[in-house]
């Protein structure tokens, strides 16, 4: 299987599309990216709609002689049938028995990953669903299954990613003596880290549950969503009535119309234009939701400093923009000692904040005002401080830019340049490592970090300019970074693919490297080895809470592991061969590599 070549592609919709109601609106069908909206047509159960409908709902299972049902309306086709509607063909995994009867003779027009532990088919889905800016698939093995997946799902929970998680359950009939495969409580398990979770009454209402469950996910806040699909279900055949009341729900869309009040725009402009020195804190769902742009022009207009807010998940702004000043980080003390210079913070596409740890201090600098804009009404009720609007963070953002004069102050200091990069042997010190990862990728690199104590070095050194370019996990779960460079990899096939990860951090979820073997994914992997979970050391200095067993590493041998998964892996001694492995790793789009450096251990 070949990343371009023999992975089956993803079927077109099988219903015609109307052209995009506007800009402004969100459709959970097919689309979660807001520049793309299409809405879908609806069907009517008027004349000859049943046979239109089965016609589709068998037109693309293979006929196959010798078993006369498998061309019959059953639950699974339908399901199939809806999950090809909202396009959702890519589906990233692991199974067991439970999943058979969903998972037989698979449609040619789908196309599955196999991870081969519950971690990395989550993890690689969730970056594929923020990249594709798309709803994902993940097929799951019933209650250990789902317990693999909780630590990734709660990451995909706090990314607000809208995965539409599946596991299969015992048959119903054996359920009750809690024979093998049973998942006695299935909508229990994946909480809290899902929107929501359903299992079908009866097995009729298998799509329906599942549209449900799409609509949910891909409405803002997006977010994980889980379905139990109890195995005896799926051969179970509709009637004809139900069939159309399938087809009917496959067709419809749920909506999201967007927009933000003009005066509203207005009054925050004239707060932003009184203001001696506003700040823009950015975060996450500045990408998620298409307001990159908006978002710039906006800063750029009002002369603001501009900021990422802790542990967001993406940048929200160009980081080589002379605006960006950097990362806040994740304490309060330390937040409102480095905002001192601002009076007025405006706060759009992140929570305010994501603190860890506790640092004494007020939230904010004296005398400065917060307004904090999230389309997420949990995010702006907890919020220890501001004024909060609950919008659509695009829509807020175009409205800010049309309502916003030309600022006539002038612009806040640019930040420390890139460090020069020095040639040095190893252990290198991270900076020296990343300086030289960031001189050998190309601008269009798409980096997903995952590396401890190396992330300040990293957001000093690699400076990605374009919009979706620096991914981590909101969550902060490890065992993320790793499956979810291969999934961005897979999303973003035309761009390299460069995972930033720490030796303690590789070692999760290090399955997905056979994942990036076997399908012949191309993404190149750095890993700073220190021997340690030297962050957790630097933390336990912070906490002082001495002589924590546990925080050493001996023994690792990353490169050997990935060799055995069959990734092309290497050792770099210097500055020098990481710049030419970076290169050659990112130049070979056949196969995954690997390149390891021995790193100076966190100063504690
Ligand atoms: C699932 C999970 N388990 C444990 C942790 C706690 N944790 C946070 S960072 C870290 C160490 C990371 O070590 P490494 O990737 O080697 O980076 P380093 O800090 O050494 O640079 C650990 C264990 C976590 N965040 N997630
Ligand atoms: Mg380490």
């Amino acid at each position: 299987m070949t990343l371009n070549g023999c992975i089956s592609v993803a079927a077109k919709p099988s219903a015609p599309s109307r052209p995009p109601l506007s800009n402004s609106a969100l459709t959970s069908q097919n689309a979660v990216n807001t520049d793309e909206v299409s809405v879908r047509n609806s069907t009517t159960r008027a004349g000859g709609a049943l046979t239109q409908v089965r016609t589709s709902l068998r037109k693309h299972h293979r006929a196959d002689s010798t078993t006369p049902e498998a061309t019959m309306t059953t639950v699974r086709n339908a399901i199939l049938d809806l999950l090809r509607s909202h396009n959702l063909t890519t589906w990233f995994g692991n199974p067991g028995s439970s999943e058979l009867a969903l998972l037989q003779d698979f449609p040619d027009d789908f196309r599955y990953l196999l991870g081969l532990q519950e971690m990395v088919p989550v993890g690689m889905a969730d970056a594929y669903a923020q990249i594709t800016r798309r709803p994902a698939l993940v097929n799951l093995h019933t209650a250990p299954g789902m317990g693999n997946a909780q630590g990734q799902l709660y990451n995909a929970f706090v990314n607000k990613t809208p995965l539409i998680v599946t596991a299969g359950n015992q048959r119903r009939t054996m359920q009750n003596q809690y024979c093998l495969l049973t998942n006695a409580e299935p909508t229990t398990v994946p909480k809290p880290f899902v929107k929501w979770a359903g299992e079908p009454a009866v097995a009729s209402e298998a799509p329906a549950v599942l549209a449900r469950a799409i609509h949910i996910a891909t409405s803002p806040p997006m977010g994980p969503v889980f379905v139990s699909l109890p195995m005896d279900d799926m051969p179970v055949e509709l009637h004809d009535d139900q069939a159309v009341d399938v087809a009917v729900l496959r067709d419809r869309s749920v909506t999201h119309a967007a927009g933000f009040p003009p005066n509203l725009a207005q009054q925050i402009c004239a707060r932003l234009a009184a203001a001696t020195s506003p700040a823009l804190i950015v975060g996450g769902d500045v990408e998620r939701y298409g307001a990159w742009d908006a978002v710039i022009g906006l800063a750029e207009r009002t002369q603001s400093a501009v900021w990422t807010a802790p542990l967001t998940g993406w940048s929200g702004f160009p980081e080589d923009h002379a605006l960006y000043q950097g990362i806040l980080p994740p304490g309060a003390g330390w937040i409102s000692h480095l905002l001192a210079d601002h009076d007025l913070l405006l706060v759009i596409g992140a929570p305010v904040f994501r603190y860890y740890p506790l640092v004494p201090g007020r939230y904010l600098p004296d005398g400065a005002s917060l307004i904090h804009i999230t389309n997420d009404p949990d995010e702006a009720a907890r919020a220890p401080v501001g004024d909060a609007i609950v919008a659509d963070v695009a829509s807020a953002a175009r409205a800010l830019l049309a309502a916003a004069k030309a600022s006539q102050r002038s612009a806040p200091p640019p930040r420390a340049q890139i460090p020069q990069l020095e040639a040095a042997e190893v252990p290198l010190k991270p900076e020296a490592l990343w300086t030289a990862v960031g001189q050998a990728a190309p601008p269009e690199t798409l980096w997903v970090s995952e590396a401890g104590s190396n992330e300040v070095a990293i957001t000093r050194s690699i400076r990605p300019g374009r919009p979706l370019s620096h991914l981590s996990a909101a969550g902060g779960g490890l065992g993320w970074g790793l499956p979810a460079s291969v999934g961005a990899q897979l999303a973003a096939a035309d761009r390299p693919v460069v995972a930033l990860m720490g030796d303690g951090s590789m070692h999760y979820a290090i399955t997905a490297l056979w994942t990036a073997a076997q399908y012949q994914i191309p993404v190149t992997i750095v890993v700073a080895s220190n021997a340690e979970y030297g962050v957790v050391k630097e933390f336990g200095v912070w906490e002082k809470t001495p002589n924590v067993p546990g925080l050493d590493l001996p023994g690792l041998n990353v490169v050997a592991t990935a060799a055995s998964y069959g990734v092309d892996a290497h050792e770099a001694r210097c500055t020098d061969e990481v710049v030419e492995l970076v290169k050659s790793g990112i130049a070979d789009r056949g196969r995954p590599t690997l390149i390891n450096a021995r790193t100076t251990p966190v100063e504690t």
